[in-house]
């Protein structure tokens, strides 16, 4: 299928069965209801209120709502949201991939993480620093994907990427700012490099959201006092700098390349921050946990990418993800060895009073990577009846997550 193909059945998926689209730019003059999720009442409804078609749903600002009758503020938040994504898709035709740049001191870790990130662990071994920048097309969660590593060695710092910032530091969907955690001798020149590299970005009025990677946070010293202090010295450090900037905000996570699943959930957490969709999609985890009375749900691809979580208590997001997580790489093995993937996956804790299950909802991307929806609760009677209802709305989200 071309890319263009692709892009239709991917907007298609938004709508109701019945609706025949020939034409994309004529979707958005289709009445409200023939999107999934919108019913006929609330649809007439809108009409009422000048509101004809999605179009006009899309025009509607989320912070000067109107208030339309019988349509819940909250509903209507998210319908108008859904209308924007999907007006902007069929404007901008998709961009082809989405540019990420690791950025870093040399020895920092960035080629490690990327190569766990494919699953390349034997040539960490014999990783040797990064000549200049080195581009890859990835395959990221089968979404496409440029990373740009750029080595962190000073000659390209001092030579280099300040000479020609703008072939370097523009159009970047995400930076990743990546920093040893264990050298702490350098954490100094390391704030100076993003300092500068965050300077690049302005003058340039380039505004990527920015991440940045606790690397090397090794299980064995993650308790130690020596380097809890180290992470907190560079959190102030970091911080104080972004505090400088109006309207900044940085994000954090710590990585290990001794566990894969610290990798995933930082890029998760990043990608989430480049996605047009995470928002709505954890707007209807919220809605669905709520209406089957669970306690957190999280949609996760069998590859470990967290499309999104909801939950009231962190404690309980930790346990549904890392559960998850950790089912998955158990269903990964089972499957390699000539299993059949089971389309629901259930770890009881009788003792605790609760359980987690995975649902199989889809397959997503050319690549059929399989889609779980992970919920903690302790009674799972309302699951069967509301799930389809929540797949088909969650399905069109996850093609356009990035
Ligand atoms: N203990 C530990 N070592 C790591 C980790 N990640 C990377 N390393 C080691 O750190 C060293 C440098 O890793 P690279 O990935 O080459 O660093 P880089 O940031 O790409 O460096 P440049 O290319 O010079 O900018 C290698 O010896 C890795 O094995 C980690 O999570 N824990
Ligand atoms: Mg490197």
């Amino acid at each position: 299928m071309s890319e263009e193909e692709t892009k239709s059945v991917v907007i298609k998926d938004f709508f109701k069965r019945s609706v025949i689209i020939n034409e994309l730019d004529e979707a958005l003059k289709l009445k409200p209801d023939s999107l999934i999720g919108i019913d006929q009442i609330s649809s007439d409804k809108l009409v009422e209120n000048n509101v004809k078609n999605i179009e006009d749903l899309a025009k509607l600002s989320i912070e000067t709502l109107p208030t339309i009758e019988e349509i819940p503020p909250k509903i209507l938040q998210k319908w108008v949201k859904i209308a924007q994504v999907l007006e902007k898709a069929i404007r901008e035709k998709i961009k082809t991939h989405k540019k990420i740049l690791m950025i870093g001191l040399d020895n920092g870790g960035k080629t490690s993480i990327l190569a766990i990130l494919q699953d390349k662990f034997s040539i960490i071994k014999s990783l040797l620093p990064t000549r200049g920048v080195k581009r890859e097309k990835l395959d990221f969660f089968g979404y496409p994907i440029l990373s740009w590593d750029l080595g962190g060695q000073v000659q390209y710092r001092e030579k280099l990427y300040f000479n020609r910032p703008e072939l370097f530091f523009t159009e970047a969907d995400l930076v990743l700012y990546v920093i040893d955690t264990q050298d702490n001798d350098r954490f100094a020149e390391a704030a100076n490099y993003f300092r500068q590299v965050l300077k690049a970005l302005i003058e340039l009025n380039e505004f990527p959201p920015i991440h940045v990677v606790l690397s090397k946070s090794d299980k064995d010293i993650r308790t130690s006092l020596e380097w809890q202090n180290n992470v907190s010295a560079i959190k102030n450090k970091f911080n104080n700098i972004v505090g400088e900037y109006e309207n900044l905000v940085i994000s954090y996570s710590d990585t290990t390349i001794y566990q894969k699943e610290t990798i995933m959930q930082m890029f998760s957490e990043a990608l989430k921050l480049v996605s047009e969709t995470s928002e709505i999609i954890e707007n209807i985890l919220e809605d669905f946990t709520q209406t089957i009375e669970g306690k957190a749900s999280s949609l996760i691809s069998m590859d470990g990418l967290i499309f999104g979580s909801f939950t009231s208590s962190d404690i309980d997001e930790a346990l549904l993800n890392n559960t998850a997580l950790i089912m998955q790489t158990l269903s990964n093995f089972h499957s390699s060895i000539g299993l059949t993937r089971e389309p629901s996956i259930t770890l009881d804790f009788p003792l605790n009073g609760f359980a987690i299950r995975g649902e199989k909802l889809f397959e997503y991307s050319e690549l059929k990577i399989p889609v779980y929806l992970w919920i903690l609760s302790d009674n799972f009677d309302l699951l069967r009846e509301k799930i389809d209802y929540f797949k088909q709305q969650l399905l069109p989200l996850i093609n356009l997550f990035l």
